[in-house]
């Protein structure tokens, strides 16, 4: 359009991500720097991702955000440094359909518009953050026309809106890499494999509960960090030794290792939970039950069949070797938890990893 009427706008996807080495604690809290690397599968973007439209105009006056359709604050530190790291690297940009040009020094003084819906239940511990803020900077640089300078810049950035942000970046097998930098500039997410790589992998999500959860992410690990010798101790002791068994678990596709590891850092990130004082509780009684379901499977079986892992919240993401093993999960779900009447079967079955 003429003068200061134009808008342009660009839209985005990006997956929610869930770790099988768990991230729990920053040594930066400004930065986002955890206190050990993690490493995470990203989820299917058709069943678990979020969507972000983001509009830019001369006639904007502030830069607003609308979070699943209620608008929400900017003044949040987060959003503001996503939004001025990415500002910062706008470049030139001739919008196609509009036929506007922004140059780049304009960019400083033209808002944004940003709104953003997830397709899945928030902040249920099915890493809502990570696919907004993942999704928030992929599409300001679709937009602001940003290009890395460094592999990995990006997932820098979406770091400073939540650290496990930075993993949803990249699709199939994810590491975050905790650096060293004082800077955060090496503290990035590198892909280890694509989706494509481990083909007979299928995860299962059981929504135990789509509430909010008690304890923030964000606050939880504050606590833990402060009150639990055990979080210390995994960081330093358990985490480094892990991620090398699970980089090679996801190498080789050896589901069996990949069980063991999963299971076993769900189940130590769920101890320092509760080592940290106030103790912080994201497992319910139904949580429990799943997990003794697939222990005692694997223990008849005699090799792991299905992992379990749970992040900041009491809903199931399970991995089951092969399509096999996934129909008989299923089956052994629905026999056990049976769905309730006004509940749709399809929403209890959120997807496989392709
Ligand atoms: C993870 N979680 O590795 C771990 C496992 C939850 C349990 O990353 O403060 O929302 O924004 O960096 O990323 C959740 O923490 O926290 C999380 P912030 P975030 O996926």
């Amino acid at each position: 359009k003429e003068g200061n009427e134009w808008v342009v706008t660009r839209t985005g996807r990006a997956p929610s991500n869930i770790a099988v080495i768990k991230y729990w604690g920053k040594r930066d809290e400004k930065l986002i720097l955890p206190i050990n690397s993690s490493i995470s599968v990203t989820l299917d973007p058709a069943h678990l991702s979020a969507t972000t439209t983001v509009s830019a105009s001369p006639a904007f006056e502030s830069d607003r955000l609308w979070l699943n359709g209620k608008e929400v604050s900017m003044e949040g530190v987060r959003y503001k440094n996503c939004l001025r790291e990415m500002r910062a690297r706008a470049t030139d940009m001739v919008d196609e359909r509009t036929g506007v040009t922004i140059r780049k020094q304009d960019w400083a003084n033209v808002h944004v518009h940003i709104a953003s819906e997830n397709n899945f239940p928030t902040a249920a511990g099915l890493a809502s953050s990570a696919a907004g803020f993942a999704c928030l900077v992929f599409t300001l640089a679709q937009l602001f026309g940003v290009k890395e300078t460094y592999e990995g810049e990006l997932s820098a950035i979406a770091r400073l809106g939540s650290g496990s942000a930075c993993r949803s970046l990249y699709g199939g097998f994810v590491k975050w890499n905790m650096g060293q930098d004082v800077d955060g500039k090496d503290s990035i997410a590198t892909q280890l494999a694509e989706h494509t790589h481990w083909d007979d992998l299928v995860i299962i999500i059981a929504v135990v509960s789509s509430q909010q959860k008690e304890t923030s992410s964000t606050a939880g690990m504050q606590e833990s960090v402060r009150t639990s010798p055990l979080l210390h101790f995994r960081a330093q002791e358990v985490v480094p030794q892990r991620i090398k068994q699970m980089e090679e678990a996801v190498k080789t596709c050896d589901f069996e290792e990949f069980a063991k590891l999963t299971c076993a850092d769900s189940n130590q990130f769920h101890a320092t939970c509760l080592d940290t004082s106030p103790p912080i509780f994201y497992l319910n009684d139904t949580s429990r039950r799943l997990i003794g379901l697939v222990e005692r499977w694997n223990r008849f079986a005699g090799k792991p069949q299905v992992a379990y892992t749970f992040d900041a919240g009491p809903n199931a993401v399970m991995f089951a070797r092969d399509q096999e093993v996934a129909v008989l999960l299923l089956q052994r779900l629905l026999f056990q938890f049976p769905p309730l009447p006004d509940v749709e079967l399809s929403s209890y079955v959120v997807g496989d990893q392709s």
